[in-house]
């Protein structure tokens, strides 16, 4: 994307007509066009609206924060270029993930290294209609992964506090507490939420046109890897061959991004990524459930309750929560901490 400038007053007026920033964790996060943009993000986000052209043969992978991009990332990078690089001489096993793959709402940013991959692959947080025009109006794919919403949450908690240097306004400002970030969590106050309009805007671009996107499931990934390492390479119009299949190019690429993998890379245990985040922030446990581990029975009866009233009706209930419920019943004799 050719370098230009969004106008200043053109921000500075769009301002005056939102409501002051609500602060997720110390993070301000301004309500724009329904959903909850970091405001830190906001003039690159109306940047991409503008400027960014899709390309037909573009890959776009979409989540909300913390549900699975960076094994995305990994896939697909892997995936896509299988025939231009052997799996020892990947890049993978030198660069971060998102040094391969950019996101869309950065890719205007100093440093970034642009594309690496033919066709391009693209990542974004940015909601289904709020992407710019020509991703929705092209042919290019897309590629959304969604999780459990209460692993998500716990997820973001561990990787907002450990790069408050880069998220927080005030750097010296006291942690939340886990109570309150739940409590924003719960009214759909999290960056890009909130997380239920997210899901549904995906779902419904899926139901209306499958082949252009494709609905992914952080635990299904966990469940069988293998089957949704063949399912993206069908979805992007490059499956595995007979041949591929039976050299274990399959289970090469899957063990090559395997969480236990791309954590103990040197890469990624140190270091920092080019917008200041800490590489390893990213490889945290990987886990399925692992919510259980610091909300309260009370506190996941509410996610549920919040979780029907927004999505009764639509098959994503079904699809994000029903692990969701189920591990609640699970997990409600479990003793249960704080993160604090
Ligand atoms: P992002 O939205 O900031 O890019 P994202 O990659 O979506 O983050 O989420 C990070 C989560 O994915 C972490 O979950 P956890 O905190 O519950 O552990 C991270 O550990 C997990 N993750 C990263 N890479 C992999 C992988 N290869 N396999 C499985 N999970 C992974």
């Amino acid at each position: 994307m050719e370098k230009k400038d969004y106008p200043k007053d053109e921000i500075h007026e769009l301002l005056q007509t939102l409501d002051p920033p609500t602060y997720y964790d110390g993070s301000p996060l301004v309500k724009y066009n329904d959903f909850w943009s970091p405001l830190q993000f906001l003039r690159r986000l109306l940047y991409t609206q503008r400027y960014f052209e899709a390309k037909d043969d573009d890959v776009i992978l979409a989540s909300v924060p913390k549900s699975g991009t960076t094994w995305l990332k990994a896939l697909s990078f892997s995936i896509v270029n299988r025939t231009v690089y052997t799996i020892d001489q990947n890049p993978l096993l030198t660069c971060n993930p998102h040094a391969l793959v950019p996101f869309l709402e950065h890719l205007q940013h100093e440093g970034n290294p642009g594309f690496i991959s033919t066709p391009r692959i693209i990542a974004t947080h940015i909601p289904f209609n709020n992407v710019p025009d020509s991703i929705r109006e092209s042919k290019c794919r897309i590629i959304y992964i969604c999780r459990n919403p209460l692993d998500q949450f716990i997820s973001g908690r561990h990787f907002y506090q450990e790069n408050n240097h880069v998220f927080r306004e005030n750097k010296v400002e006291k942690d939340f507490e886990l109570c309150e970030a739940f409590d924003l969590f719960c009214q759909g106050i999290y960056p890009y939420g909130p997380f239920w309009d997210h899901m549904l805007g995906y779902w419904n671009a899926h139901l209306k046109n499958p082949e252009k996107v494709l609905f992914l499931k952080y635990e299904d990934l966990k469940g069988d890897i293998a089957l949704y390492i063949k399912k993206i390479a069908e979805f992007l119009g490059c499956p595995f061959s007979v041949e591929e299949e039976k050299q274990g190019l399959v289970e090469e690429i899957a063990k090559l991004c395997s969480f236990e993998n791309l954590k103990n890379l040197e890469v990624n245990k140190s270091g920092y990524l080019s917008n200041g985040v800490k590489s390893s922030s990213f490889f945290r446990k990987g886990e399925v459930r692992d919510w259980g581990n610091y909300l309260s029975p009370a506190m996941a009866q509410r996610f549920q309750k919040v979780m029907y009233s927004k999505l009764e009706g639509s098959e994503v209930l079904w699809i994000t929560s029903h692990s969701a419920i189920l591990s609640l019943q699970k997990n409600s004799k479990k003793t249960w901490r704080h993160l604090n």
